[in-house]
């Protein structure tokens, strides 16, 4: 692969790289189980595979020493009362970390380790939001108004463990409640 230096723009307000390698969507359909509202999630889907969120990538060896890079963009909305958010993952190696950078928008990071531990992070244009190694994570925008854009930088041969999370989901929820944008806890847990 072409190792040689090289940059690019990102464009704001939006967020999409004046080039990249790979644009990926991720739509409702794929996202089965992982929203609290069974009964929404299914009414909606039966309706329209709504488009959640995409990522726009730079492809790089997946390697250790290489850093895989891109821009997550998570659009506006809700299922139920849950806002639009993404999969979330473990790295599959455990022991790598990630930085997230937002451009735009406003959310949160929801994180949480094998071992019981949680953090909710929040997410506004100038964060820079450092993921420790062993933390799954996963964005959350709680803007209706607006796309959570987020530039992200990973060591190349962390790969992505999704299962475990599509399996038992996330201790915390971010939820949209009278009192505004709440964590509360997966009572499904
Ligand atoms: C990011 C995420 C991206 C999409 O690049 O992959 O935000 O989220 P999901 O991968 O959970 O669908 C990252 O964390 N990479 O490791
Ligand atoms: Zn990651």
């Amino acid at each position: 692969m072409d190792s040689k230096p090289y940059t690019f723009d990102i464009k704001l307000p939006g967020g999409i790289p004046d080039h990249y390698d790979n644009h990926i969507e991720r739509r409702l359909s794929s996202m089965r189980g992982q929203f609290l509202d069974q009964k929404a999630y299914s009414e909606r889907l039966a309706r329209e595979d709504t488009l959640l969120y995409e990522v726009y990538e730079f492809k790089r060896p997946e390697i250790a020493g290489e850093l895989l890079h891109g821009i997550s963009i998570v659009h506006p909305g809700k299922v139920g009362n849950e806002y639009y958010m993404t999969k979330g993952h473990f790295h599959t190696v455990l022991e790598t970390a990630e930085v997230y950078y937002c451009l735009q928008g406003q959310g949160y990071m929801v994180m949480e380790t094998p071992e019981g531990e949680w953090s909710v992070e929040p997410l506004r244009p100038g964060s820079v939001l450092y993921v420790p190694p062993r933390w799954a994570h996963r964005s959350v925008n709680t803007a209706l108004d607006g796309d959570l854009v987020t530039f992200f930088i990973y060591p190349g041969d962390a790969g992505h463990d999704y299962g475990t999370i599509e399996s038992q989901g996330y201790r915390k929820l971010v939820m949209d409640t009278p009192a505004g944008a709440s964590i509360v806890d997966n009572p499904r847990w």
